[in-house]
C-alpha cells in the first residue's frame, strides 16, 4: 500500500496493519452462528483451514494471542509446575504475568543472546522427580523470537529440543504469532517448522494483516481442553464469524507477500547501521522485526524514549524496549519510500541531537 509523503510511516508492530479491502468484503458478506455453540459455519471454516494448513487434528480461534498462549499453559501445565521458557520470552515480560497470575505456574527462563535456546540449555532446568520440588509441566518456545529481533529457530534446533522433551515426557508449546515469517524466512511451509511441536498459537492479526484473531493448533483432545479453558478466560465468542473471515482471507493472500516486509526490514537496518550513533548489526535481521541501539556517546546521551519521541514528531513511529533500544517492525501498510523516509528523519534526528549537544 503507498504512504503519501505526508502519512504516518507507522513502524511500532506489525499489529497495526489495517483490513485489506478483501477482507472488510467478506467480514460484511460473513455466514454467521453462535460460536459458543461451535454453529458459527465460517469460525468452523478457518479452524477446518488451520488444522489442514498446519497437518493437525484440530484448530481454534481466540481473539487474542496472550489468551491462545494461556488457554495453551492451562490446558498442558497444572498449578504448581514450572514453565521453561526463553529470558525475553512474550508469555514471561508482555503477558501480563498471566503464567503466574492464572495459570498458576512459575516461569524458569534460560538467557540467551538471540532467543534461540538449545537443548543443553534447557534440559538442567527440568526438575527432578521429587515431592519436594516443583516439577517441570511445559517448555515453551518462540518463533520468530519478537524481542530478540524476530530471529528464527533452525529446523533441527527445534527438533531436537522436541524430541528430548518428548522423551523427558514434557510437551512443547510453541507461540508462533509470527510462524509465517518464520516459515518464508527457512523457505519452508508453516506445517514442516510446527511439525514437532505439541501445540502452536499463531496470530492472524500481525504481519497477515487480519483485525483480529489468533489460532491454537495441536491434537483434537488437546484442542478441547484449550475449549475449555478459552471459556473460563471468557474467550468463549458469539457471531465472530465477521472476524473469521477476515482471517480466511488474511490466511490465503499474506502469506505470499511477506517477502517484502522482510526485504524492507533488510533495507531498513542497512541504512540504519549506516548512521553513526546506531549500533546496527544487519546480519542479524532475518523477518520483519528491526532492533537496534543507539550509542550514548555518539548520541550525547539521547535515550530511546526521546528518540522515538522526536521520530513521532516527525510522523515516523516506533518503539522504545529498553533505555538506548528502538523497536520498528514492517508490514503490509508501510511501503519502499515510507522506509526511506523513516531512514531520512532518524538520521536527522541523531545529528540534530549531536549537533546541539555538541554546542553545549
Ligand atoms: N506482540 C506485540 C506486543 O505485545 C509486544 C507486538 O507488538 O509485537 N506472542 C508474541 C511473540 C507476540 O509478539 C505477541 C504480541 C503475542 C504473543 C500476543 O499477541 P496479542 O497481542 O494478540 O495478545
Amino acid at each position: 500500500m503507498a504512504v503519501a509523503s505526508d502519512s504516518t510511516v507507522d513502524l511500532r508492530s506489525d499489529t497495526v496493519t489495517k483490513p485489506t479491502p478483501a477482507m472488510r468484503r467478506a467480514m460484511a458478506d460473513a455466514e454467521v452462528g453462535d460460536d459458543v455453540y461451535a454453529e458459527d459455519p465460517t469460525v468452523n471454516r478457518l479452524q477446518s483451514r488451520v488444522a489442514e494448513l498446519f497437518g493437525r487434528e484440530a484448530a481454534l480461534f481466540f481473539p487474542s494471542g496472550s489468551m491462545a498462549n494461556l488457554s495453551a499453559i492451562k490446558s498442558w501445565a497444572p498449578p504448581g509446575t514450572e514453565v521453561i521458557c526463553e529470558g525475553q520470552a512474550h508469555i514471561y515480560l508482555y503477558e501480563m504475568a498471566s503464567i503466574a497470575a492464572i495459570a498458576g505456574c512459575m516461569p524458569s527462563t534460560v538467557p540467551t543472546p538471540n532467543g534461540i535456546m538449545r537443548w543443553e540449555m534447557i534440559e538442567p532446568l527440568i526438575r527432578p522427580h521429587t515431592y519436594y520440588r516443583a516439577q517441570t509441566g511445559l517448555i515453551e518456545l518462540e518463533n520468530t523470537h519478537n524481542m530478540q529481533g524476530g530471529t528464527v529457530y533452525p529446523l533441527d534446533v527445534a527438533k531436537e529440543i522436541c524430541d528430548q522433551a518428548h522423551a523427558a515426557k514434557l510437551p512443547v508449546h510453541l507461540d508462533g504469532a509470527r510462524i509465517f515469517n518464520a516459515a518464508v524466512a527457512l523457505e519452508r511451509s508453516v506445517a514442516e517448522v510446527a511439525r514437532h511441536f505439541d501445540s502452536v498459537m499463531f496470530s492472524l492479526s500481525k504481519g497477515l494483516g487480519a483485525p483480529v484473531g489468533s489460532m491454537l493448533v495441536g491434537s483434537a483432545e488437546f484442542i478441547e481442553r484449550a475449549r475449555i479453558n478459552r471459556k473460563l478466560l471468557g474467550g468463549g465468542m458469539r457471531q465472530a464469524g465477521v472476524l473469521a473471515a477476515a482471517g480466511l482471507v488474511a490466511l490465503e493472500e499474506s502469506p505470499k507477500i511477506l517477502h517484502r516486509d522482510h526485504e524492507n526490514a533488510g533495507h531498513l537496518a542497512e541504512g540504519l547501521a549506516r548512521i553513526e550513533g546506531i549500533i546496527m548489526d544487519p546480519q542479524k535481521v532475518v523477518t520483519n522485526i528491526v532492533l537496534f541501539g543507539l550509542e550514548p556517546t555518539k548520541g550525547r546521551g539521547l535515550t530511546a524514549a526521546e528518540f522515538c519521541a522526536a521520530l513521532a514528531e516527525r510522523k515516523v513511529l516506533c518503539s522504545p524496549i529498553g533505555k538506548f533500544m528502538v523497536r520498528m517492525v514492517t508490514h503490509y501498510d508501510v511501503d519502499r519510500a515510507g522506509i526511506d523516509r523513516a531512514l531520512v528523519l532518524a538520521r536527522e534526528v541523531i545529528a540534530g541531537t549531536a549537533r546541539h549537544s555538541g554546542a553545549r
